[in-house]
């Protein structure tokens, strides 16, 4: 096959994306990615969600993303959660059905760009610790959309319903970003107001301090150790739901995820899992869709 140029590959590889599922597709440049500022700002707050950044311990060594070295670019595909579709949110012990199809729609891109283009590939995993990358930030990056006041990427046409995973190549794809896109501006922010346990509501993180002025919910205020024992309170509960002595619950238990876990019960006979996670969703779901064009 002839060889390419990188904006038609880029075409090319959205276009499959879209074909395979995705509801959106896009391509960020590494290099940028590499100062933005989320992989700017985690070797000095750390992953400790425990904490804020101050309380950090000195002894823990910060960390950083495991870039490839021969890693140009980064695919990244989004799939839709619709408030109409909460199960896909739904953890389920091993993960979410959601996430899967993201999986899924990731391998088979993975497979074609390698088969048709001789690009070397590498499939990202969820989460940064294991070699993942900050999907947020590169979902901007690639022109998808921008960071809201409830520190999600609101995309047009599907807001912040929707959820990301990303794919790096070794040759260069043409970026598709930036993004003229402000839905945030002029509105009330009731994302902010919806949340339960108020994580919007103090100056956390300081740009003076941290010598970077995009932050946590882009001015500083949005607090992960808060909205994190959010989450724990939610699996607190689910827990509480699990009939003692019920080895088979007690396994789903042991698999869950440090941070994304909680379980809850549901009834048997349908497709339904007999437990799934259902995280706080209040900040999504409240931010208006007539600011980013529901579909
Ligand atoms: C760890 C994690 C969590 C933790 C901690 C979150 C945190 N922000 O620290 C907890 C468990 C609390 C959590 C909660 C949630 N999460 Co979460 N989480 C992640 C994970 C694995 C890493 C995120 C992270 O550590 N970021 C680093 C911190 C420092 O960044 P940050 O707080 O986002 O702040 C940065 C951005 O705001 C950025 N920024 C601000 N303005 C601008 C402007 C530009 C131009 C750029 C480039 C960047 C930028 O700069 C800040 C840093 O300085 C990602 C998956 C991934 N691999 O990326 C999912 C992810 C971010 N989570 C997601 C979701 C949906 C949620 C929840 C709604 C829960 C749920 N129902 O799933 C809540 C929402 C919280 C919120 N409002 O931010 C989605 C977001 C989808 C979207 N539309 O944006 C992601 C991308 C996973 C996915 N499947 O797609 N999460």
């Amino acid at each position: 096959m002839k060889s390419l140029s990188s904006s038609e590959l880029t075409e090319k590889i959205v276009e499959k994306a879209k074909s395979l599922g995705a509801a959106i597709a896009g391509v960020a440049s590494v290099e940028s990615l590499k100062t933005s500022p989320s992989h700017r700002i985690y070797p000095k707050i750390g992953m400790n969600l425990q904490v804020h950044w101050r309380e950090a311990k000195d002894d823990v060594k910060p960390h950083v993303v495991a870039w490839p070295a021969d890693a140009v670019s980064v695919v990244v595909i989004g799939v839709e959660h619709n408030a109409d579709k909460p199960e896909l949110d739904w953890w389920d012990g091993k993960g979410t059905p959601g996430n899967r199809i993201l999986i899924r729609i990731n391998n088979k891109l993975s497979g074609w760009i390698e088969n048709t283009f001789s690009v070397k590939t590498y499939k990202l995993p969820y989460f940064v610790s294991k070699g993942g990358i900050f999907l947020k930030d590169a979902t901007v990056m690639a022109g998808l959309g921008c960071i809201g006041k409830n520190n999600l990427v609101i995309t047009p046409g599907y807001g912040p319903r929707i959820r990301f995973r990303a794919l790096l190549l070794d040759r260069k794809a043409e970026a598709t970003g930036p993004l003229e896109f402000n839905p945030c501006e002029g509105c009330e922010h009731p994302c902010r107001k919806a949340c339960p346990i108020n994580a919007f509501q103090n100056t956390v993180y300081s740009a003076d301090e941290l010598g970077q002025s995009i932050l946590p919910g882009i001015n500083g205020t949005y607090d992960r150790v808060t909205c994190n024992v959010k989450m724990e309170k939610d699996i607190e509960e689910a827990v509480m739901a699990i009939p003692a002595g019920d080895e088979e619950h007690q396994e789903v238990l042991k698999a869950i995820d440090e941070f994304e876990k909680g379980v809850k019960l549901k009834p048997q006979g349908d497709k339904r899992p007999n437990f799934y996670v259902e995280y706080c969703r209040g900040c999504e779901l409240s931010c208006p869709p007539a600011r980013w064009g529901s579909r």
